[in-house]
């Protein structure tokens, strides 16, 4: 036996049986068996070696080029019943969705490795982890996930212990868009993935497990399974408050989490810890405080505009042992990307570089690299316990309305925030770019059931006995008349925290608006940004009328949600339109 758990033994042997490889390969998670199989991918092509003088341990994968991204609509939620997995899912009858993609398993294994991978998505001994199994013919697979999650023999020895694990089962299949299908099935915690060997649709521990379906595990236990960063900032006198951070996919959570602080505060002694830049579970403790944990252990991040200037930290990280996913290559052999200095001389496609072709990397090309080459990799991401989180900060790319900072007055009015969150769309998913759609909470792609449902999980933590953190709303994205953004962004958005954190702390007043709390005159450090006095209040200026036009579209789109929609987010969203008519 290869797993003292019959039930993983068990199914291991059915899946055997389906996709019939010729090989079955445990995963241990050793370097050894990492080195093995990056020999193999390099003999077949699968892998092509970087500049090892420069990046060492450096590899670069070409994906299909039709497979490049999450495909939001091959993605289904099969709960039994279709109300459960509302209007913001693609749902598929649990027995057909499972008929649908067994007949496409069968027989897609035959002549290749099976490999078995044991993981642990948080700190192997935290009691905020969870564990799957991902059954994959992927060696990239593999190899990332072994950056990305705890991955072999301690988690399958938690696993056996346990004795339930979420069940993923991943074949690359033909690559065919017409063969492709990400299936979860939340009733039964099964994922089934056929036809794509890209990041979120193939790396099941990441958006299909600690996501899609985690939310369903977080409902049914008490907790949260959010798309957040997680990221400590330490004042000058040492005290480090921890904040939770929910941007769409592509909006600048890497960079917010690895933020380098402007010379100023740096000179003073503020210090930023990374705990997470994805992805964030977080459960009440005991003294009714927020504890968060990153189920992760890697980056799989957007590699195009990561720079010395925009994030230097990560750009250290992936100095060496990185897999960089669809980058373009220089003369020298050095992976490349838009926003890099140098020139690429091959495209990501493999052809020679041709501006004609559009940009030599892929705007969702990738690096995934572990946490704990990165310089600011804080030492309570491996807390068993979490770190107790102050502030939950949600945002979008908004290039109008939306303020660069507001406060919710309470709970209910932050969780209606979220819920309003917009932003426009990125290269993170296939189909257009630069659209306004609603993302409530970043989990539009990613809420494992009924949005109704969820936001009343949301507003079921506001009970007597919590302590919970301040919610804001931000927005980097602003643009002038002009066409610009007003506000520069990266590293200065320690700026925008320090406000938050003051306002936890009670150090800071704002300033009530109709829509929320903003910073009041002075409040908010600009010193050293020579940013001009008009940009300033454009940032912070609200505009009523567009703001009734937004409360409306907020309204809609609420009850658009139907019978499952809380009462208590429309009677919000009545409060905040209440105001703005009075504010007139
Ligand atoms: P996923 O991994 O897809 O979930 O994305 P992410 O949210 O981690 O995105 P990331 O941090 O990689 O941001 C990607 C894009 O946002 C890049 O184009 C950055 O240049 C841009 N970006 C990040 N922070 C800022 C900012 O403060 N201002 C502006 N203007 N752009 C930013
Ligand atoms: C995202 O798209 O939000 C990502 C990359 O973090 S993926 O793993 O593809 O979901
Ligand atoms: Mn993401």
């Amino acid at each position: 036996m290869a797993s003292k758990l019959e039930a993983l033994e068990r199914w291991v042997n059915e899946v055997a049986a389906r996709t019939r490889p010729a090989k079955i390969h445990w995963c241990d998670g050793s370097e050894a068996e990492y080195q093995q199989l990056v020999k193999e991918m390099l003999a077949d092509g699968t892998l092509i070696e970087l500049n090892q003088e420069t990046h060492p341990g450096c590899y670069l994968h070409r994906s299909n080029p039709s497979d490049v991204a999450r495909v939001e609509h091959l993605t289904f939620v099969c709960h039994k019943n279709q109300d459960d997995a509302g209007p913001n899912n693609h749902w598929m009858d649990p027995t057909e969705a499972h008929a649908k993609i067994d007949a496409l398993f069968d027989g897609c294994m035959e002549g290749r490795t099976m490999y078995v991978i044991p993981y642990c998505m948080g700190p192997i001994d935290s009691p905020l982890s969870r564990c799957g199994v991902e059954i994959t013919d992927s060696p990239y697979v593999v190899a990332n996930m072994r950056i990305m999650t705890r991955m072999g023999k301690a988690a399958q020895e938690r696993i056996e212990r346990e004795g339930s694990f979420v069940k993923g089962l991943h074949s690359t299949g033909e690559l065919d868009p017409e063969r492709r299908f990400i299936m979860h099935f939340p009733e039964e915690r099964t994922i089934k993935s056929y036809g794509s060997g890209y990041g979120g649709n193939a790396l099941l521990g990441k958006k299909c497990h600690a996501l899609r379906i985690a939310s369903n595990q977080a409902r049914d236990e008490g907790w949260l399974a959010e798309h957040m960063l997680i990221v400590g900032i330490e004042n000058p006198q040492g005290d480090t408050h921890y904040v939770a951070a929910a941007f769409p996919s592509a909006c600048g959570k890497t960079n917010l989490a690895m933020l380098i602080p402007p010379e100023g505060y740096r000179k003073d002694g503020w210090k930023v810890w990374t705990v997470g830049d994805d992805i964030c579970w977080m459960r009440p403790g005991a003294d009714g405080r927020l504890y968060a944990i990153n189920p992760e252990a890697g980056f799989f991040g957007v590699a195009p505009g990561t720079s010395t200037s925009t994030n230097s930290n990560a750009l250290q990280s992936i100095s060496r042992n990185t897999i960089f996913t669809n980058v373009a290559v220089t003369a020298d052999n050095q992976p490349w990307w838009e926003g890099l200095p140098g020139t690429p001389v091959t495209d990501w496609q493999g052809r020679p570089y041709d501006p004609a072709n559009g940009p030599a990397a892929h705007p969702n090309s990738r690096f995934t690299v572990s946490a704990k080459q990165c310089p600011t990799w804080s030492e309570k991401a491996e807390d068993a316990q979490g770190v107790p989180i102050d502030a939950i900060v949600f945002g979008g790319r908004r290039p109008s309305l939306l303020p660069l900072v507001m406060e919710a007055r309470d709970w209910a009015h932050g969780v209606l925030m979220g819920a309003a969150m917009g932003s426009e769309t990125t290269a993170a998913a296939t189909g257009a770019v630069g659209v306004l759609r609603r993302d409530s909470m970043a989990m539009k792609p990613f809420c494992g059931y009924h949005y109704g449902d969820y936001f009343a999980h949301w507003l079921s933590f506001d009970k007597p006995g919590m302590k919970l953190p301040k919610i804001f709303h931000v927005n980097w994205f602003r643009k002038g008349k002009d066409g610009k953004f007003l506000w520069p962004g990266f590293g200065e958005n320690l700026r925008v925290l320090e406000w938050m954190i003051n306002r936890a702390d009670g150090k800071a007043r704002g300033m009530e608006t109709p829509i929320g709390i903003i910073p009041a005159e002075g409040e908010l450090k600009l010193e050293g940004l020579n940013l001009p006095r008009e940009a300033t209040s454009e940032l912070l200026d609200i505009d009523t009328a567009g703001w009734q036009a937004e409360l409306d579209a907020i309204g809609e789109y609420l009850a658009s949600f139907g019978s499952r929609m809380p009462e208590r987010l429309h009677q919000e969203q009545q409060r905040v339109a209440r105001g703005l008519s009075a504010a007139e």
